[in-house]
């Protein structure tokens, strides 16, 4: 399996989050990769291969235009609000919610923040633009090198900052771009008719579905801790079908947090049947090792044996697949897991 990995992507480091009125160390942090990256090669499994630069006209057809200036020019904003700013990331602090006005965009970068972001738990940092971008480019380059149809070739995205929380127009969930849309988008310019993003990581990804929605080209699946409970709480709940030619072409598997591996692995293969009723001709799958009994963040219960399964029956579908690195904060862990993942799948 073809690796593209994101060389650069120690360069997003956020120092703190905000979680329940305190500023607290940042979970999604550069030695997640370090662990895959170290499993990876201890195993032998994959071709670690770099990106090639980012196809900005790809982004443009994923994320809006608005949106990714808005990003790439957000750390000179900050600065530019005061020099003292460069010791700290940006973390927004207010947002247009209901009954707001969404068709002005403020002057003044701290609001402009809030108008692209919808948490106060994922710090922009001074490299995050470019390690995005860097992890963006993987995210293309693999759905490039499987293609569009023809067989059951798979490569891996493997970033971070992770993806599947950043919708059109916005941030949050530690993700700022969405990597499995570009993949999803990259394999359907490749050729793929119907493309399904299967998406595992613990929180529902909010933004592969919104980008999605509307679209019945694309199926978006997601198993998730019950939105209820969990985050991100707005999104994620089982009546969400999607609208429009998207219609049906989005399905919601909420569990029940302490949700164990029986009951999540019937889960995934109701959404493989979905896949299979959909007749995709490629899929993403939006890759969480958050799913791990003890994960700082999550409360599901698999084991880290159970990740070979996981690997196995993805494999089954018989479909060019790219996975991207989506969650996993249990940083030991994470490697293993993800090793797991893709041994089972067939390395
Ligand atoms: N103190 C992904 O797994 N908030 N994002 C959790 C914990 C955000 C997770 C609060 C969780 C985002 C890609
Ligand atoms: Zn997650």
């Amino acid at each position: 399996m073809l690796i593209f990995h994101n060389p650069i992507h120690h360069l997003h480091a956020g120092r703190q989050e905000m979680f329940r009125g305190k500023l607290v160390p940042c979970h999604e942090s550069p030695a997640r990769l370090e662990f895959v990256l170290q499993a990876l090669r201890q195993r032998g499994i994959g071709e670690l291969r770099a990106p090639s630069p980012a196809d900005m006209a790809l982004l443009g057809r994923v994320h809006s235009p608005r949106y990714l200036d808005f990003l790439q020019g957000a750390w000179r904003e900050w600065i530019a609000l005061d020099p003292a700013n460069a010791e700290l990331d940006v973390l927004p602090s207010v947002w247009p919610v209901r009954g707001f006005r969404h068709d002005v965009t403020p002057a003044n970068f701290a609001a402009r923040v809030g108008l692209y972001s919808f948490d106060s738990g994922s710090p922009l940092t001074a490299g995050t633009w470019d390690a995005a971008l860097a992890g963006a480019a993987c995210a293309i380059d693999a759905a490039r090198a499987v293609g569009g149809a023809g067989g059951p070739r798979a490569a891996m995205a493997l970033t971070r900052p992770p993806g599947h929380h950043a919708g059109p127009d916005f941030f949050g969930g530690y993700c700022f771009l969405n990597n499995a849309a570009l993949a999803a988008q990259a394999l359907r310019e490749a050729g793929a008719a119907r493309v399904a993003v299967l998406d595992i990581d613990y929180h529902h990804g909010n933004g592969t579905q919104t980008i999605f929605y509307e679209r019945g080209d694309v199926l978006t699946m997601s198993v998730h801790g019950d939105p209820l409970t969990e985050y991100p709480f707005f999104l994620g709940h089982a009546d969400e079908r999607g609208a429009g030619a998207g219609e049906d072409c989005n399905l919601n598997l909420p569990l029940a947090a302490g949700t164990g591996y029986a009951g999540w692995r019937e889960a995934l293969r109701a959404g493989m049947r979905a896949v299979q009723d959909f007749r995709a001709d490629a899929l993403v799958i939006a890759l969480g090792v958050d799913t791990i009994e003890g994960d700082p963040i999550s409360k599901f219960k698999l084991a880290s044996a159970d990740y070979r399964q996981v690997g196995r029956d993805l494999a089954t579908l018989g479909l060019p697949a790219v996975f991207t690195m989506e969650g996993g904060y249990a940083v030991e862990e994470v490697g293993t897991n993800v090793a797991n993942v893709l041994e089972g799948y067939g390395g």
